[in-house]
């Protein structure tokens, strides 16, 4: 469990589970004969993508302390600037082409490759994980993506000695994506984690969410999950990934570094300078939570930090 429930707005994990996912993992479990899903998952890799890919089986190893957000909600209230900045982004993200899509892993390698999306999932199989995910500006969700862990790309990859960060980067297509129209943000969108966080466990590589291929308004076809930190972390619509030498300078940092650094990680404790991170609006409610350090991943993830006291990890 990442979370003991203790809270009153906590609820039972048969609530955070929407009905066709709920309903696959039954089935999935009926099949396994005392088998847990996760075990099935350990013993056949790759399992998802021999048949169709979604819905792929979920790995129980993640599960949630509060209900899934509803689709109407989380998939009609999005931060994709290169479509523009209101949140209904939805429609404008239509102008998305997401086939032929390939990803570039280049930089500091054994050897550099370009791989087909569909390839990359083939390879590396999919599978589901409910995680929550805290925006900077104070409103939460939490959802069931699918994907893969980002520690199976860094395998593929095969880093060299001197690659100390893996830098993200979104396509750039002024044609296709009004947003970048506008000269004063740095397109491309550029992220970027230190080899050890990428290479952590709850760092997910995401293709689908709700049992299906991403729509495009939540970055498809191929984005990143990192539910520890503030959203603007997890990049969408990733056309390369490089293994650098260098911190690599992040689109935020390069718009307002002193609001949006390159650590972001989760902490109610430190406010940004223009409001409180105390607390969070979760999308198709009323309420307001109280927000977790780490976003309630701590357990897993404060000892990625020991030793990095002096930065601004929670910026
Ligand atoms: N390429 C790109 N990635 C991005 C963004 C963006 O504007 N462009 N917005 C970020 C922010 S601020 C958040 S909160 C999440 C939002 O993801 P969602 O729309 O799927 O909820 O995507 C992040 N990744
Ligand atoms: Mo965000």
């Amino acid at each position: 469990m990442l979370i003991k429930r203790s809270r009153g707005w906590e609820i039972p994990e048969s609530r955070a589970t929407p009905e066709s996912v709920f309903l696959n993992r039954r089935a999935l479990l009926g099949g396994a004969a005392g088998l847990t899903a996760g075990a099935m998952l350990a013993g056949r890799p790759g399992f998802a993508a021999e048949g169709a890919p979604y819905p792929a089986p979920r790995n129980e190893a993640y599960l949630l302390d509060r209900a899934v957000t509803p689709e109407r909600y989380s998939g009609d209230y999005n931060n994709f600037y290169e479509f523009g900045t209101s949140k209904s982004v939805m429609p404008a993200a239509e102008a998305l082409r997401t086939s032929p899509w390939t990803v570039k892993v280049d930089g500091l390698v054994e050897k550099p490759f370009e791989i087909g999306v569909d390839d990359l999932v083939r390879k590396v199989g999919l599978e589901e994980r409910l995680y929550r995910h805290r925006c900077v500006e104070a409103w939460s969700m939490a959802v069931p993506w699918t994907g893969f862990p980002l520690s199976k790309l860094l395998a593929l990859a095969k880093p060299a000695s001197g690659a100390k960060y893996v830098r993200f980067e979104t396509f750039l297509d002024k044609a296709m994506a009004p947003g970048q129209r506008a000269f004063f943000y740095p397109w491309p969108y550029v992220e970027g984690l230190t080899l050890a966080e990428a290479g952590h466990d709850l760092a997910f590589v995401v293709t689908g969410i709700y049992g299906k291929p991403l729509p495009k308004q939540f970055g498809a076809p191929i984005r990143i999950a990192l539910p520890w930190k503030y959203g603007f972390k997890s990049i969408k619509s990733i056309t390369k990934v490089s293994f650098v030498a260098e911190r690599p300078k992040t689109f935020w940092e390069g718009l307002q570094s002193s609001e949006y650094g390159f650590w972001a990680n989760v902490n109610p404790a430190v406010p940004h300078p223009r409001w409180s991170q105390a607390s969070e609006r979760v999308l198709g409610t009323d309420q307001r939570v109280p927000t977790l350090i780490y976003n309630g991943y701590g357990e897993q993830v404060a000892g990625l930090y020991k030793g990095l006291e002096k930065e601004r990890l929670f910026v």
